[in-house]
């Protein structure tokens, strides 16, 4: 059943009160639970699986947190992180009748976890990301949102669940990261009056600050001092660009997560209003991410290389050697700045 959508500041609202019953109801319908985000998770993903998982374990509910990915370090402080297990710990067939898939604009992006689906699982998405297909039974999309997590918390508002400290720490830790400590165009006063009500609940702002952006490894510095050293500027100094390599992991002795975040770095400096990071996937591949400001559209860049994500955060995989990706993506930006300018 289609859900009604009204459009605000030319924004889809879907009818959440709508959403947030048909929710409710598959919930209560539901035993055994599957609860998932998307592979190389971060902290909205995390923080909102971790958190619905709670609220259906209060409800007597069978649940499972599945994973694709590692879980970046900086996020082994979440209450209950240790129960999201590794997909292919769980024996096939196990039974599930529901799956809830939180962050996820495809099916595709939930990874391994996808195969303990069924026909007969009822699947319930909800996401915030602007090129979200709409592959469940319910689909509540809400791209005026900062982050699942406030999407969560509005759900828990009107079902009347009350969050505990740990749940209120998922939640606010999903906000922060996804709102770039509150600093992205997605941040709205109902995104602050969200946060407000976790931190009566018990979320320390300071503390889950300090934990994710203040409790480096030196591994993760040293990666950073080496990736920004590569900085460079193009289009007379509006786009800014990053590299990073296998090398300097094997030189730095930092792992894949802890790059994490990196591309905010090029949206750091003055003048810049489109920043790249390209990272060396594999031999023949390259992972690209994309940050912008002001009008700059990069998840419509994004989508025409097979990726996507939000307006001023998208990212694609790109299957070309690092220097041809480096050229295409700096002709492409300036274009893209030129025709608006
Ligand atoms: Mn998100």
């Amino acid at each position: 059943m289609k859900s009604r959508v009204s459009v605000q500041n030319n924004i889809a609202v879907p009818d959440t009160s709508a959403l947030v019953s048909q929710i409710r109801d598959a919930v209560e319908r539901s035993s055994h639970v599957l609860v998932v985000s998307h592979v190389d998770p971060d902290g909205d993903a995390l923080g909102s699986q971790l958190a619905m998982g709670q609220y259906l374990r209060d409800l007597g509910k069978t649940i499972h947190l599945m994973r694709d990915s590692q879980i970046p370090d900086k996020y082994a402080f979440l209450p209950g992180v240790e129960q999201i297990m590794p997909a292919n710990s769980f024996p096939k067939g196990l039974a599930i009748d529901t799956a809830i898939i939180l962050e996820c604009p495809t099916l595709e992006r939930v990874g391994s976890a996808a195969e303990f689906l069924t026909d007969r699982t009822t699947v319930i998405s909800i996401d915030h990301h602007r090129d979200s297909m709409a592959f469940g039974a319910i689909n509540w999309v809400d791209i005026g949102a900062s982050s699942v997590g406030e999407m969560v918390s509005d759900y828990f508002g009107m079902v009347g669940y009350v969050p505990s400290r740990d749940v209120a720490t998922q939640l606010y830790t999903a906000i922060l990261t996804d709102s770039g400590r509150f600093r992205y165009q997605s941040t709205t006063a109902h995104t602050m009056r969200v946060a407000a009500s976790l931190m009566e609940a018990g979320a320390d702002p300071r503390w889950i600050c300090d934990q994710v952006y203040y409790n480096m490894r030196p591994t993760t510095i040293k990666l950073i001092g080496r990736v920004l050293n590569t900085v460079e500027f193009h289009d007379s100094g509006r786009i800014c660009m990053l590299t990073l390599t296998k090398e300097m992991f094997a030189s730095t002795g930092a792992e894949e997560p802890e790059s994490d975040g990196l591309v905010d770095f090029t949206m750091a400096n003055r003048g810049v209003v489109a920043g790249i990071l390209l990272k060396e996937a594999n031999s023949s591949g390259t992972k690209v991410s994309l940050r912008s400001s002001n009008g700059v559209n990069v998840s419509a860049i994004a989508a025409e290389y097979g990726g996507g994500g939000h307006f001023n955060a998208a990212g694609c995989t790109i299957p070309k050697p690092m220097a041809e990706v480096r050229v295409d993506m700096i002709k492409r930006l300036t274009e893209e700045l030129n025709a608006r300018s």
